[in-house]
């Protein structure tokens, strides 16, 4: 540590300084739809085609450029005729709107809705609660009617999280061989991306998303194709209603939203649900046991403190959770992306 340390110019605190305003050139750039005219065009495009195409001003546009250019998120060539950008690898892949490997939701996500959030974290910290009746006047006693405060925010949501999936699907449902179970159930599953990922590495496994009606009937016109017959759909709000009989549920990013006691509460229900030699399946990102890291789950920790009633958990507090609801032989996997896999059976 102290060797790398510099108190005569004290490079971590710029830089963290300056990290908010990093996020948000990156957002802007894919809100206004810079990576997706650079794919489309196929060339690469003066400053002034780029603010002509997309209705920006040509002394902004120019600036926001050479910033993506120096976050490497945009590439110049220099000719005769002026500066010429094109996207990076990185940015045709991952922050284009059609790429199979899209985070443009997530961003947006981020940058219009957690962003304003994050507005009062002073505030979060102080109360310990989040902050939802100071950000949008919403009352915060129910988290996820106050997230899914208009039909619009719900799509944003459920898009957002389904990209996620997209990176780290795969390794979550691929650290445990699932393929015993076939009759599975996603609770709160919502854009379905999770439960794609799913049948498409399980093709013997039949997956039911559970969550509430608004969310199904989003789901199914907007996210799941009714070709897929190996996907279902099952309405419901799983603390108040009864969950059907099944071998394997999946719940992932649901704990990370609640306290200790709804925690509970759900696995209890989950675990008389489940069949004998069944499982439950977390979905999480796990925090080192000494809570010292990795930083994304603590950042992503405070970030349940202002929008949820949750928090990112480690290894251990999801085994208690667990057993306590009577789930035994819990196994972890730690998959070193950003979601994690935990493994009950009953
Ligand atoms: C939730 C997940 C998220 C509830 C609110 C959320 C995410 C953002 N807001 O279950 C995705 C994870 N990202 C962060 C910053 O926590």
């Amino acid at each position: 540590m102290g060797s790398t340390e510099n108190l005569d110019y004290p490079q971590i605190i710029v830089q963290y300084s300056n990290g908010f305003l990093i996020s948000k050139v990156m957002f802007c750039a894919c809100e206004l739809g810079v990576f997706d005219l650079l794919l489309e065009s196929g060339e690469p495009l003066s400053s002034d085609a780029i603010a002509a195409h997309l209705g920006a001003s040509t002394m902004g546009m120019k600036r926001l450029l050479d910033t993506c250019v120096g976050l490497k998120l945009l590439a110049v060539e220099m000719t005769q005729e002026g500066a010429f950008y094109r996207n990076t690898e990185i940015s045709n892949v991952y922050l284009t709107k059609s790429s199979p490997k899209s985070q443009y939701h997530i961003m947006m996500y981020y940058s219009n809705t957690v962003y304003l959030c994050w507005q009062y974290l002073v505030d979060a910290v102080r109360e310990g609660r989040n902050q939802y009746e100071r950000v949008f006047g919403i009352s915060s006693r129910d988290p996820f009617g106050a997230m899914y405060r208009s039909d619009e925010e719900m799509l944003k949501f459920m898009a957002g999280q389904n990209s996620v999936w997209s990176i780290c699907g795969r390794d979550v449902l691929a650290a445990f061989d699932l393929s015993p179970f076939t009759q599975i159930y996603d609770l709160g599953g919502g854009g379905g991306a999770l439960a794609q990922e799913c049948v498409s590495l399980y093709p013997n496994s039949t997956v039911t998303i559970y969550d509430l009606p608004k969310v199904v009937q989003v789901a199914k016109e907007r996210f799941v194709s009714p070709e897929l017959r190996q996907i279902t759909f099952h309405e419901g709000d799983f603390f108040n209603d009864s969950i059907p009989e099944a071998e394997l549920y999946i719940l992932s990013k649901i704990l990370h939203d609640w306290d200790d006691d709804k925690c509970k509460q759900l696995l209890t229900k989950v675990y008389k649900a489940c069949k004998p030699g069944g499982g439950v399946l977390l979905v999480e990102s796990l925090l080192n046991e000494d809570k010292s890291g990795p930083v994304e789950t603590q950042l992503y920790s405070l970030n349940m403190l202002v929008q949820t009633e949750g928090k990112e958990r480690t290894a251990a507090e999801y085994s208690k959770l667990l057993e306590a609801a009577g789930f035994g032989v819990i196994q972890v996997k730690r998959t070193g992306k950003l979601y994690d896999a935990v493994l009950g059976r009953k």
